[in-house]
């Protein structure tokens, strides 16, 4: 008995190393452990052996069934790993059945928004900037004309850090100084103007309804030379809209404050969800305020060295603060501004840039 297990062993080693996939392996699975297999005509033998001999074979055959079952485990163990690698490598691992596991990605709808508006400031000779969501006092408030305790900054209750000075933006104008420190240099000595975009996440401690999220997006704009006029910032906030919204859209600009910019003005869309009827997305006004914007304010100038105490107005410039969020809420028909932060993919699937 102990010879004809150690001589099925080798046969079986031998076997089981020509074994390459799960077919191989059960037919070979089928030799050696189904009903007619070699192990079930091992124990037909141990009937015809000696009494005293079978405790001993019994064990034997035991213990070699087991071993091959372990081995047979472990084959296909591996065998299943290494079909599931090819898989992932291969071209055609794509597998249709599996539409949850495989599904396709898509930008989130304000990214789409923010690219096509980068791309239509960048088509009048707008740079793109990017700034940081974390800034200091001096840059969200101070260099804004909004000394410390303004009343103005009721307005933006915002959340503050633990380090000292440090809070996450309440607007994307807290980026103007630095901008205006980037680019000063080149407007001064080669006489380029600043116009300069800058998109980027906001954070409020509001009070959230359709149309208030405490954490939205912004795109602020600047644009600075000498003898720009209100006509100028008109004109750039018509084409915007124009192109964006690709219809008519009815504006109307009335008077707004900003202690960054001075005359101010509120730029307000007439309600796409409700055409100005009234509606909770726009507070039952039929208007929704979009895009604040006015002259830049002489002290934020200085302030970002553009010009000096002695000569306040060597340039002008016109800012504004689109409300990104709100733009793709009327782009897109959608009524409350929570969807964007939700995370349900079934809703944010949905868009698709032109
Ligand atoms: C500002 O943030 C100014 N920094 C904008 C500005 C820039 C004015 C340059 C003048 C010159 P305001 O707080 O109104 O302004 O916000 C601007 C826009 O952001 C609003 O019109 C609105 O579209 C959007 N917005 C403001 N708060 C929220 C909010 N909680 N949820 C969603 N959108 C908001």
């Amino acid at each position: 008995m102990k010879d004809h297990i150690k001589e099925l062993n080798e046969r079986f080693t031998k076997e089981m190393s020509q074994v390459c996939d799960q077919r191989s392996l059960e037919e070979l699975r089928l030799a050696f452990l189904s009903k007619k297999g070699q192990v079930s005509q091992l124990m037909s033998e141990l009937a015809k052996i000696p009494n005293e001999q079978k405790k001993e074979a019994g064990a034997l055959i035991n213990s070699f069934k087991q071993d091959i079952i372990k081995r047979f485990d472990d084959k296909l163990e591996e065998i299943k790993k290494a079909e599931e690698e090819r898989l992932i490598s291969s071209a055609e691992s794509y597998d249709e059945s599996l539409p949850e596991k495989r599904r396709k990605g898509s930008y989130h709808p304000i990214t789409l928004v923010q690219r096509e508006l980068e791309q239509i400031f960048a088509s009048m000779g707008f740079d793109v900037e990017d700034y940081s969501e974390i800034v200091d006092d001096y840059h969200c408030f101070e260099a804004l004309n909004i000394p410390k305790f303004h009343p103005a900054r009721d307005m933006q209750d915002t959340y503050y850090l633990s380090t000292p000075n440090q809070l996450l933006k309440s607007h994307t104008s807290a980026a103007q100084n630095a901008i205006m420190y980037k680019y000063g240099k080149l407007l001064k000595e080669n006489g380029r103007p600043i116009r300069a975009v800058f998109p980027g996440r906001c954070f409020r401690n509001e009070a959230i309804d359709a149309c208030h999220e405490n954490t939205f997006f912004q795109m602020e704009g600047i644009m600075i030379d000498k003898n720009i006029s209100i006509s100028n910032l008109i004109y750039f906030m018509k084409t915007m809209l124009s192109e964006v919204f690709e219809r008519d859209v009815t504006v109307r600009l009335r008077p707004g404050f900003f202690p960054f910019v001075e005359p101010g003005f509120e730029l307000d869309i007439q309600c796409l969800i409700c055409n100005g009827d009234g509606c909770p997305s726009c507070k039952n006004t039929g208007w929704l305020e979009l895009c604040p914007c006015g002259m830049i304010h002489p002290n934020v100038l200085r302030m970002g060295g553009i010009n000096t105490e002695d000569d306040p107005y060597a340039y002008t410039g016109f800012a504004f603060g689109l409300g990104l969020t709100r733009l793709a809420m009327m782009k897109y028909g959608v009524k409350d501004i929570r969807t964007f932060n939700e995370g349900d993919l079934n809703a944010l699937s949905q868009f698709v840039s032109k």
